[in-house]
């Protein structure tokens, strides 16, 4: 008893963790006080009383240490309480940033919004209807080639869009006109992955179907729109190009941004660098959605998101849009 009694007046009790240690191994049901009354019973009868005596002066003691050391203890904790200086500025919570197909995006819609388009949307699984046959490519169409396509095994009519045309067609057999969509989206191709390829990218395409909508609108129209994204000095060419849905096509290009059309390593030394393709609806597309190409005509166009932020941002791998790689997205704001 000696010896715990010094154990005890050496014991540094301040946390409430030390505490409840303490107290289980003195006090607890299996502690050594309990334990040292359960000796009694082989002290000899004539020493009994002595020994209880000692005993119970010992249990004391070691019930005093305890309620000393919870009161300093509880003393401790409200010291703790009161240093805490709530006018402190709490931690900073980190923010994400937009990622940049967003980012680009929102710039086009909000150019074309200002123009008039509505933003229309369609599903990502499709029918073939939809994404090919009213577009003017039926089955066995070579340019179905153009654009490889992922199908959905359970049905082989569905298949994941190629394109976000299929948002335009569902639009046109609703019958109401005039139309004026801009139409964003994820699109899907069977396309080996690479810096300059991916299995699904981004579209923004737009129509506007009306009486005498004619080629001057649809030339004045992006070329508006390029003005706003890239800047009033921009050049633009139109390429006379195919696309099945739309007769003419053409390819737009616009003065090189980085070399400003003298020719460097982005333009491939032309000067010019291809945004968009674009046409007037092919009056085939119109009939297949229940549209009289006698009396309406409209243009359409289409460009790939990745490929304008490549072009602003000067991004050469498009792989690294759908890493997540967080030293990349955070650069964008
Ligand atoms: C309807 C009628 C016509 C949409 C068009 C293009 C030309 C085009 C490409 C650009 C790069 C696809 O993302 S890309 O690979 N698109 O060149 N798209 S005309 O024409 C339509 C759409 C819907 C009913």
């Amino acid at each position: 008893m000696e010896a715990y009694r010094k154990e005890i007046e050496g014991l540094e009790i301040v946390t409430p963790q030390q505490l409840e240690e303490y107290r289980i191994k003195f006090l607890g049901t299996k502690g050594i006080v309990k334990s040292l009354f359960g000796e009694m019973k082989n002290v000899p009868n004539e020493r009994k009383k002595e020994f209880g005596q000692v005993l119970n002066d010992f249990k004391q003691f070691a019930e005093t240490k305890y309620e000393t050391a919870k009161e300093q203890s509880a003393g401790n904790g409200q010291q703790a309480v009161e240093e805490i200086d709530l006018s402190l500025p709490g931690d900073a919570m980190q923010t994400g940033s937009r990622h940049p197909i967003n980012l680009v995006r929102k710039r086009i819609l909000d150019i074309f919004n200002r123009l008039g388009f509505a933003v229309a949307d369609g599903p990502e699984i499709e029918d073939d209807w939809h994404n090919f046959t009213s577009l003017n490519l039926p089955e066995h169409h070579p340019a179905r080639d153009m654009q490889d396509t992922f199908y959905i095994h359970q049905n082989p009519d569905w298949l994941l869009r190629t394109h976000t045309s299929n948002v335009q067609t569902r639009e046109m057999e609703k019958g109401k006109l005039p139309i004026r969509i801009i139409c964003p989206g994820r699109v899907y191709r069977n396309e080996t992955i690479s810096a300059r390829a991916h299995c699904f990218f981004h579209q923004v395409e737009g129509l506007y179907i009306d009486e005498h909508v004619s080629f001057a609108d649809l030339k004045q129209t992006l070329y508006f729109f390029v003005q706003e994204l890239f800047g009033k000095d921009v050049k633009v060419r139109f390429r006379p190009s195919y696309f099945p849905f739309t007769e003419p096509s053409a390819e737009m290009d616009i003065s090189c941004l980085i070399c400003g059309g003298d020719g460097c390593r982005v333009c491939k030394h032309t000067g010019w660098v291809e945004i968009l393709g674009c046409g007037m609806v092919h009056p085939k597309v119109l009939e297949n959605c229940g549209i009289d190409s006698n009396k309406y005509t409209g243009y359409a166009f289409g460009m790939g998101i990745e490929r304008i932020a490549m072009l602003l941002y000067q991004i050469n791998d498009l792989r690294l849009f759908s890493e997540n790689d967080v030293r990349f997205l955070r650069q964008f704001v």
